[in-house]
């Protein structure tokens, strides 16, 4: 058994090669972070927005145990609809590929197989961290030391309250991941403009955004920074609205004894679920605003690298 490098689509190598900005996004989302149909839709209109901006989308996935860059619309349909589709995190990721299985990619997963692919910018809704409880469960995501290791830069709506974001930003503070909040101070808690914690960091424009990146990689600073960027106001959900959602969720995912990768999207269905349909609404407003901000980050680095 080898491993067959990459599959890169052709519009996607041929931008990587001359320099033209790319964008990746991840699968996760698409197969288990939404529902069906507003999954594939978003999918396509957060790919129509990064052109619509000035760059490449390319779409990550696995697809028969190949790392797939850049996704055909059928694929992403697929992904939209189909049972079989692993959740793949940094550790599935040799079990699907050695397997020739289907696997939507998680944040770490898809900045790995971006790094792999040479694309330095990836945009999603919110990034796993340091969940409730983690002193005791020990529940900490693989999107942490991946941030920690892979040169990538990830542009998301700040942290899910379904964790613990206090913890989530000392992880952070630890591995070393500059945490950029764009626009203002407040760190965004993703249905939220503000978490309750304030960022580490603020700038105010993508071009400062991709001269902070494009000094920490010249430097040969490893690893990520995560670029928080706050749902747009009218689309925000209050906190203690929010709060009461999880709470029920969390205590429901206990009942049903959930534990490991199958938490994330146990909590992100529930609350989508039980919030009728609001907090669907937002998640894809919030990715749709974070697919322009990263196209023009990688717009501005592309420039600042030619
Ligand atoms: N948070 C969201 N939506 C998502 C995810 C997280 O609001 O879809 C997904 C992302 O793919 C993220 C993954 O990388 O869940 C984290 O899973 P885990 O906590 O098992 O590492
Ligand atoms: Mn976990």
């Amino acid at each position: 058994m080898t491993f067959n490098a990459l599959n890169i689509h052709p519009e996607v190598a041929n931008a990587i090669k001359n320099g033209i900005p790319v964008v990746a996004l991840e699968s996760t989302i698409i197969s288990h972070g939404m529902p069906y149909p507003q999954n594939i839709e978003t999918a396509k209109a957060v790919e129509q927005i990064v052109r619509d901006h000035g760059a490449i989308p390319a779409t990550i996935a696995v697809i028969k145990g190949v790392c797939t860059v850049g996704l055909t619309n059928e694929v992403l349909d697929y992904f939209g609809q189909a049972n079989n589709i692993v959740k793949v995190s940094l550790r599935d990721l040799p079990y699907v590929v050695s397997q020739g299985l289907y696997g939507a990619t998680t944040v770490a997963a898809t900045m790995r197989i971006a790094a792999m692919a040479g694309i330095s910018v990836f945009v999603t809704g919110g990034i796993g961290g340091v969940h409730r409880g983690a002193a005791t469960n020990m529940d900490i995501s693989a999107d942490l030391t991946e941030m920690a290791e892979t040169n990538v830069a990830v542009v998301s709506a700040g942290v899910k309250s379904i964790l613990d974001i206090g913890l989530t930003l000392e992880y952070l503070e630890t591995m070393g991941i500059p945490v950029v909040t764009y626009g203002q101070l407040a760190f965004p808690s993703f249905y939220s403009t503000n978490s309750g914690f304030n960022s580490p960091m603020q700038l105010n424009s993508s071009k400062e955004i991709a001269d902070l990146l494009k000094v920490k990689w010249d430097m040969g600073l490893r690893g990520s920074v995560l670029i928080a960027n706050p749902i747009p106001a009218e689309q925000a959900i209050a906190t203690d609205e929010m709060e009461e959602h999880i709470i029920l969720a969390l205590d429901a995912a206990k009942r049903a004894g959930v534990i490991g990768k199958d938490i994330t999207p146990f909590l992100l269905k529930y609350i989508a679920d039980h919030t009728k349909g609001e907090s669907l609404e937002a998640n894809i407003a919030l990715i749709k605003h974070n697919a322009a901000l990263g196209a023009k980050i990688a717009v501005d680095l592309a420039t600042s690298s030619n």
